[in-house]
């Protein structure tokens, strides 16, 4: 089977990633680390240097992700600021700052990057969505931003789902099947050359 390394501070996306491998054929396999992490509104450059610096310690193929929410109505923030925005104003803070709003939407952005010493490569995901008015957890995990989204098309905020179910719809399924989809073909090509 194949595998690969994912260095993250975060349980709750290892646990995510885990399944969605298992999904895939791929067994995810977690290292806890706190990734460093530079300063850019961007999930895509923020996830690419991670994964560099991450290389550099460890030496072998791996992958980071970094996720931001970005909210139409206060121009995008907390975007990629999200850990920070989170762990101050919180959930509450947020909904007070949409309080009167005319737009609810929202998007998650979720960026890997892959890095082995001679490839780097990224990939996204993105999820439409909007804002709740009120904090909904559910019976189920509270996860970051979860109790106040709901994705596009749905009912339920993220929170009130299972895992099996976010993964069906989220911004980390969509960049892990992609990077799934290239982790395959390249061990795939390397397994035809060597045949
Ligand atoms: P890493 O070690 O992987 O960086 P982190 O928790 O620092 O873990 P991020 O910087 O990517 O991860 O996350 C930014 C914030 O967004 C953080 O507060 C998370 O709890 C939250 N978050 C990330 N993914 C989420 C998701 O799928 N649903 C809800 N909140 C999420």
């Amino acid at each position: 089977m194949l595998a690969i390394n994912f260095l993250s501070g975060n349980a709750n996306k290892a646990e995510e990633i885990r399944m969605l491998g298992k999904r895939e054929g791929i067994e995810v396999r977690w290292i806890e680390y706190e990734k460093l992490e530079i300063q850019s509104d961007d999930p895509a450059a923020i996830a690419k240097n991670s994964a560099l610096t991450a290389f550099e310690k460890y030496r072998m193929p791996l992958i980071v992700e970094d996720t931001g929410l970005f909210i139409e109505a206060l121009k995008g923030f907390p975007g990629a600021y999200a850990s920070y925005v989170y762990s101050t104003i919180g959930l509450a803070g947020i909904l007070k700052m949409l309080e009167g709003a005319e737009s609810r939407r929202a998007y998650f952005k979720t960026s890997f990057c892959y890095a082995d010493g001679s490839v780097v490569k990224s990939f996204d995901g993105k999820v439409n969505g909007t804002i709740a008015t009120e904090i909904r957890r559910g019976l189920g995990r509270s996860f970051g931003y979860d109790p106040i989204f709901i994705p596009e098309g749905q009912t339920k905020t993220f929170s009130e789902m299972s895992v099996e179910e976010k993964n069906r719809y989220s911004h980390r399924a969509m960049a892990f099947e992609s990077f799934a989809s290239f982790f395959k073909a390249m061990h795939g090509a390397q397994d035809r050359q060597s045949t």
